[in-house]
């Protein structure tokens, strides 16, 4: 899901540190064959690293202390270039900012080792990724759930998002998750709007073989969550309700009813990574009139960009919990920002 910002970053990161050196050699050449001198220039570099190995400690310190300073042009020239690509990318303007001024920081007008431009720059860009990613407080859903089994009570969850953003498939999902754990999970029907919504959960409860709680269609949503936290003998309570495509006052009220009514211990916003721009603006209406605890990010495997994840929690200040990336009932990847971002730009800093 990544490729697309993985290529944009280092693209960026060999442009910057190739451009420096270039610069330097005085080496003049024609914007169209740019690309094809840059690749040789790669595998030059390559060779010029294997054989630096060969050399002694003093040569090779001699060779580090060649240092370089970039210039505001050369940078605003490869930066204007990223965030063309960071913007198709889905990666909202508050982010590109954070990644232009830290880049700038450290960056322009400083003495830096010629050999280790590369690495740095990437490593800012790791870094701001990093540190947007792993601020909101992570959330242990199974873990919480466990605890308040302990107390002798139930978590209750709250599930909202738009239409067919995936919000019934990660109730589902969810549910297996808790079964493994040896929680019991109950389901809400709460989406008592769209025509075959309860049929859909009832399904997915059948399957997974746990407790479904419904009412008729068009039948109070409050109601059949008040019903669900009832329920006997439940570790869980999921409550799965209506996302129309225009998530008018209407629709904000029948949530902030069921919200006041089942008092839930989080309350989750199922969005698709595929919506883009859009899911940004959602989520944060949506936090703005209900109030939301997490988010959980799903298709990420239908989508090629990657961005939406970085501006939906830069937007909202709440943790990705997990992600979706599938049809199936395990296709759900615990968060975790490390393991992300070294998706994103590789292991090694
Ligand atoms: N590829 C993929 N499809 C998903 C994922 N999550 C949900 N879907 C599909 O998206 C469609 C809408 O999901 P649904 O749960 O009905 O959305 P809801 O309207 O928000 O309840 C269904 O066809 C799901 O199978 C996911 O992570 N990956
Ligand atoms: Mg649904």
């Amino acid at each position: 899901m990544f490729d697309f910002l993985k290529k944009a970053f280092k693209k960026f990161t060999e442009q910057l540190s190739g451009e420096k050196e270039e610069k330097e050699e005085k080496v003049e050449k024609k914007p169209e064959i740019a690309e094809e001198f840059k690749k040789e220039k790669v595998e030059t570099e390559e060779k010029k690293k294997k054989e630096e190995k060969k050399e002694g400690l003093l040569e090779k310190a001699a060779k580090l202390i060649t240092e370089t300073k970039l210039s505001e042009e050369q940078f605003n020239k490869f930066f204007s270039v990223l965030e063309i690509e960071l913007i198709q990318n889905n990666v909202a303007f508050p982010i590109i900012r954070e990644l232009r001024e830290n880049l700038e920081r450290d960056l322009l007008g400083k003495s830096l080792p010629k050999a280790k431009l590369e690495e740095k720059i990437r490593e800012i860009l790791k870094q701001t990724v990093f540190d947007i990613l792993s601020k909101p407080k992570q959330v242990d859903l199974v873990d919480l759930a466990k605890k308040k089994k302990e107390s002798g009570s139930a978590l209750v969850l709250l599930i909202l998002g738009v239409n067919g953003h995936g919000k019934t498939l990660t109730i589902a999902k969810l549910a297996n998750l808790f079964i493994k754990s040896n929680l019991r999970p109950v389901l809400a029907a709460a989406d008592t709007f769209r025509a075959a919504a309860i049929e859909q959960l009832a399904e997915h409860a059948n399957r997974l073989n746990v407790r479904l709680i419904a009412h008729k269609y068009g039948a109070d949503p409050a109601a059949v969550a008040f019903d669900a936290i009832k329920a006997k003998e439940k570790d869980v309570v999921l409550i799965d309700t209506a996302g129309r495509q225009t998530l008018d006052a209407n629709l904000m009220a029948e949530l902030a009813k069921v919200k006041k009514v089942a008092k839930p211990d989080l309350t989750i916003l199922v969005g698709e990574a595929i919506a883009g721009s859009d899911l940004v603006a959602q989520a944060k209406l949506f936090n703005e009139k209900i109030g939301i605890d997490g988010i959980i990010l799903t298709k990420v495997d239908v989508d090629d960009k990657g961005g939406a994840l970085l501006s939906v929690v830069q937007a909202t200040g709440k943790p990705i919990l997990f992600l979706g990336n599938g049809q199936g009932y395990s296709d759900l990847i615990p968060f975790d920002a490390e393991e992300i971002t070294n998706k994103i730009f590789g292991n090694s800093s």
